[in-house]
């Protein structure tokens, strides 16, 4: 029998930050990549659309009227999944039926202005101040005595549940550490416990070794493809310095930050010359005030899209079921995330006849 072969043989692979497990079969990808199905997305958006309730100056459903604002723009959610002055209390019956209140906060941040951009689309020094906005909201959310985890997120495009295009993001901030933060948590103590480095310091040290599953470095950042990736595309960006929360990182560092976002957004546009859905969000230290040493602040891009701008990735049957599962190997994936370009595919269209 062969010996064992990543890239060829069925196997699991281990999620550190998480302690799951996921199913690999690379041999069902072998069919040849069927190229490109559909014709690239020309579509243009208005920079201004007077039905949006995000454009400035627009009114929004609760009666609210946005400034003219010129950079980012953040409000409270008018229609938040949490507030912060919910009825506390706790419902028990017996030790299987239990609840507790829980309250918290929703914000949406504007990237732009811009009706018609995205973050590919963004210059570095706009997304920039977006990674500013990230930072001054985790500031001051996280040092609220009821707040002790801020998620902070993008859905990206309609099949990602987006209610509207206008480049946007949102914050719930809430009073518990929930479910995936708080699993990274308890592995990235483990980790520092026994090891005195972060986990993903180590985990980095050896993508940088290997060169297999990066995608693209900067001075600050590495972005790659996790060797547990569960989604087709999924990358983390992670920075070289373990820092816990995104308020930590140095000017450079958030420089190099907006950097690594554009670059890999740009390329997740120009793989099915679309705009590329995803789920994005960053994961830090929870702001329970306690000591969070062992945090390594990263971002997770998860996006759904599997072989063309039509053909996506659902987890249902074995994987409802069961675990996650792939067939194209993460190491596939970086191959073809690595080999496209950072020009953006309507930019370069634009230069071109239609
Ligand atoms: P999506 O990324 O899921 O489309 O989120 C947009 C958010 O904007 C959504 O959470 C909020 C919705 O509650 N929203 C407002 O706060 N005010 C509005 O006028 C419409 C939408
Ligand atoms: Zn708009």
């Amino acid at each position: 029998m062969a010996s064992f072969d990543l890239a060829q043989h069925p196997h699991r692979r281990f999620n550190p930050l998480t302690g799951d497990w996921l199913l690999v079969s690379p041999h069902r990808a072998l069919r040849p990549w069927q190229g490109q199905q559909e014709a690239p997305d020309r579509s243009q958006r208005p920079a201004y659309d007077p039905t949006c309730y995000l454009c400035p100056g627009n009114t929004r459903a609760n009666g609210s009227v946005n400034p003219q604002y010129d950079g980012t723009f953040v409000f409270d959610n008018d229609f938040a999944a949490l507030t912060p002055d919910a009825p506390t209390g706790t419902v028990e019956l017996g030790s299987l039926l239990r609840a507790e209140a829980e309250s918290g906060v929703g914000r949406v941040i504007c990237f732009s202005p811009r009706h018609d951009l995205t973050l590919p689309e963004m210059s570095t020094a706009d997304i920039r101040r977006v990674v500013d906005v990230w930072a001054d909201e985790f500031q001051t959310l996280g040092s609220r005595p009821d707040i002790n985890y801020v998620q902070i997120f993008e859905n990206k495009g309609q099949v990602m549940g987006c209610s509207n295009p206008h480049p946007h993001g949102q914050i719930w901030a809430q009073r518990t550490v929930p479910g995936d933060p708080a699993k990274e948590t308890v592995q990235q103590e483990a980790y520092f416990q026994q090891h005195g480095r972060t986990l993903l310091t180590d985990y980095l040290e050896i993508e940088l070794r290997e060169q297999k599953r990066v995608v693209l470095e900067n001075e600050h950042f590495v972005v790659l493809v996790p060797f547990w990736a569960a989604w087709p595309f999924e990358t983390l960006v992670v920075p070289r310095r373990a820092v816990q929360d995104i308020t930590q990182l140095t000017e450079a560092e958030r420089d190099s930050f907006a950097d690594a976002i554009r670059r890999l957004t740009i390329r997740y546009d120009n793989l099915f010359q679309t705009s590329f859905p995803y789920s994005a969000g960053l994961h830090q230290r929870p702001t329970d005030g306690q000591d969070h040493e062992s945090w390594h602040l990263h971002m997770h891009f998860f996006p759904p899209l599997l072989r063309s701008a039509t053909v996506r990735k659902f987890m249902v049957g074995y994987e409802l079921l069961a675990n996650p599962q792939r067939d194209i190997t993460p190491e596939y994936a970086t191959e073809r995330l690595r080999d496209l370009p950072e020009v953006h595919y309507k930019q370069t269209m634009a230069q071109e006849p239609a």
